[in-house]
């Protein structure tokens, strides 16, 4: 169960909360009571794709935007929320401070998050789905780095097995794309930080170094990079969450840097994710 911020338990909880620019009032805490699902995406765009999407499955209403004015937005269906949250660490890890207050105080304390998202694989079909069980920082250390003003902490980025193997068993078994669990490099610098040849800086590394580094990652059973799992996971293991990610790969990066998927291509392989997660949500709503 969710736990919080000893310094904000002893006072009452801040009234405005300004990165989801909602000011906290019994009928807002209404709105976000009950919730057992927290499924975060990168984009407003996907997120309002999937909120219909439940909507129509579950045959219920969904809610407006709940985060209006602000970066995110977030929607209600039934006892999911489905919330964007942008691009990289430090995008997830301010709304995840700022939701969790307010889901902790709508005494929505056992919800699970899921960050439903993109990736380039390492090694495996484009199209392949992956169940992070642990986020790796590039430089190889599984954990998240929080610079403070006591020094610079790392905090644990496994995510929830449990979890991970509730999504694998709510799957049937005619799915025609792999499911695998491995690990996950979130990197602050999609180009340089996933050694990629084509940003707009010459890298300091060779193709030679590059390629060394890519088989250390698959010796660490590294299948995918992105941009938000060491925050997500570092985030909710101090804050007691049950977490995972389902990343759906791009592009195998053993093969190249550039993005190439069709548009048909990208379609399937997002409406893949869509399938994995909703799958797992009938399960268990
Ligand atoms: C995956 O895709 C985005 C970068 O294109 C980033 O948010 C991520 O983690
Ligand atoms: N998202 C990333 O962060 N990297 C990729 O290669 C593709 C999507």
């Amino acid at each position: 169960m969710m736990i919080i911020n000893n310094y904000i338990e002893l006072q009452k909880p801040d009234l405005y909360i300004y990165n989801l620019n909602l000011t906290i009032t019994k009928d807002v805490l209404k709105l976000f009571s009950d919730i057992k699902c927290v499924i975060l995406q990168g984009s407003h765009e996907r997120t309002l794709n999937l909120t219909i999407k439940l909507a129509n499955i579950f045959n219920i209403n969904h809610s407006k935007n709940l985060f209006a004015g602000s970066s995110y937005v977030g929607y209600r269906v039934g006892n999911i929320l489905l919330v964007s949250h942008g691009m990289g660490n430090t995008s997830i890890v301010t709304l995840l401070h700022s939701l969790s207050k307010l889901l902790y105080y709508a005494d929505s304390r056992d919800a699970k998050y899921i960050r439903v998202g993109t990736s380039g694989g390492i090694g495996v079909q484009p199209g392949s789905i992956i169940l992070t069980d642990t986020a790796f920082m590039p430089n190889l250390i599984p954990g998240f780095l929080v610079p403070t003003a006591k020094g610079d902490v790392i905090y644990p980025t496994k995510m929830n097995h449990e979890l991970n193997l509730d999504i694998l068993q709510s799957q049937p078994f005619d799915l025609d794309f792999e499911i695998i669990i491995g690990n996950t490099i979130a990197a602050d610098d999609f180009y340089l930080g996933q050694a990629r040849f084509d940003g707009a800086i010459t890298p300091k590394f060779n193709h030679e170094e590059r390629s060394l580094y890519f088989k250390k990652l698959q010796a660490n059973n590294i299948y995918n990079f992105e941009m938000e799992s060491t925050a997500l996971a570092g985030f909710c293991n101090r804050a007691k969450i049950d977490v995972t990610m389902i990343a759906v790969t791009l592009i195998d990066r053993l093969q190249g840097d550039q993005i190439k998927a069709t548009d048909n291509e990208l379609a399937l392989y997002l409406e893949r994710l869509m399938i994995v997660v909703i799958n797992y949500l009938k399960s268990v709503i």
